[in-house]
């Protein structure tokens, strides 16, 4: 991966500060505990200009998770959406991802993180191809992981959470470490789960399937919005268990994520999937959804969110 593009401005705590001054302290309680809840948002370049896709919903689950993690934080919905627009604008970029992050910031440490101010800053940059730049089309090789998925009741899948981050870390490191681009990791109990940084669904017979919240995923927006196109399609979603040897025998599975969109997977532990090349229901969805994030379709669930 190639190092990031730095732009000129991050916004922190109502600022907008020149990039390489936005610092933090080594004694900040996040980098020790890991107490900091983050989204990840793109916008799209479009016809009618840059465009911020399902913004309000990313900002949503961005003040959930600090809820879970008893975080106040003095950012409304629209505060945080208003500041994402501002720093897509003072940095004069058109098409970007977007990083907003909830943390605890300097003042003491030890594991009581009370006093600890909460801090929040949003950057953007330019973000390529998540997984490889021929990933959409041609699909990626995976492998499971050795590593569980974080388990209910210890680190809360449902918060998008810094701490949830070491066990995707582990399950990509393992992943890039033996050849393959990602790992899916599968729950406590043995069901298929995600990606280190993406849900996950199968196709076959014509049905698709995605594991249900159950199997301890991130509820992703990218998903949210598969499965919206899918039933749109006429195509029946069923959001279930799903052992991991169904993966083997599906015709079609596919990543989704902000960063990953939809990325076809043609091998899971070197078995091809179907003919182990993208399947044609993938490529619907791609389709629409591209359609949908460029602008190309017309916007009736209004996830577009313009930036001028
Ligand atoms: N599961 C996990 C664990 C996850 O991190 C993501 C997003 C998703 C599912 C998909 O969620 P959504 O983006 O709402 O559709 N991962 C983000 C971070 C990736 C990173 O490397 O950092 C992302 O895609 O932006």
């Amino acid at each position: 991966m190639a190092r990031i593009k730095e732009g000129k401005y991050i916004w922190m705590n109502g600022e907008l500060i020149p990039w390489q001054d936005a610092k933090i302290h080594v004694l900040t309680h996040a980098l020790h505990y890991s107490s900091a809840v983050f989204e990840g948002i793109r916008c799209y370049k479009t016809e009618k200009g840059p465009m911020i896709f399902r913004l309000k919903e990313h900002m949503e689950r961005l003040l959930n998770s600090a809820k879970i993690y008893r975080m106040d934080v003095p950012y409304s919905i629209d505060d945080l959406m208003k500041a994402s627009i501002e720093i897509i604008k003072a940095n004069e970029i058109e098409e970007c991802y977007i990083r907003p992050l909830i943390y605890r910031g300097y003042y003491n440490l030890g594991v009581n993180p009370f006093e600890c101010p909460v801090e929040v800053a949003i950057a953007v940059w330019e973000w390529g191809k998540y997984l490889g730049a021929e990933a959409i089309e041609k699909g990626v090789d995976v492998m499971f992981s050795s590593w569980t998925r974080i388990a209910p009741n210890t680190l809360p899948p449902m918060a998008k959470a810094a701490g949830n981050y070491a066990n995707s870390q582990l399950i990509k490191m393992e992943a890039a470490m033996y050849g393959f681009v990602e790992g899916i990791a599968l729950d406590a109990q043995g069901f298929v789960s995600e990606g280190s940084g993406e849900n996950l669904f199968a196709v076959k017979d014509g049905v698709i399937y995605t594991p249900f919240l159950d199997a301890c995923i991130l509820p992703g927006i990218t998903r949210d919005t598969v499965i919206k196109i899918a039933k749109d399609e006429g195509i029946e979603v069923r959001e279930v268990l799903i052992p991991r040897e169904f993966l083997y025998i599906a015709d079609e599975v596919f990543f989704t994520g902000t960063a990953a969109e939809i990325t076809p997977i043609k091998t899971i532990d070197k078995i091809p999937v179907g003919r182990g090349e993208r399947g044609p229901v993938t490529k619907r969805l791609q389709e629409i959804f591209f359609g949908y994030v460029k602008g190309k379709i017309p916007d009736k669930y209004n996830w577009l969110t313009p930036v001028k």
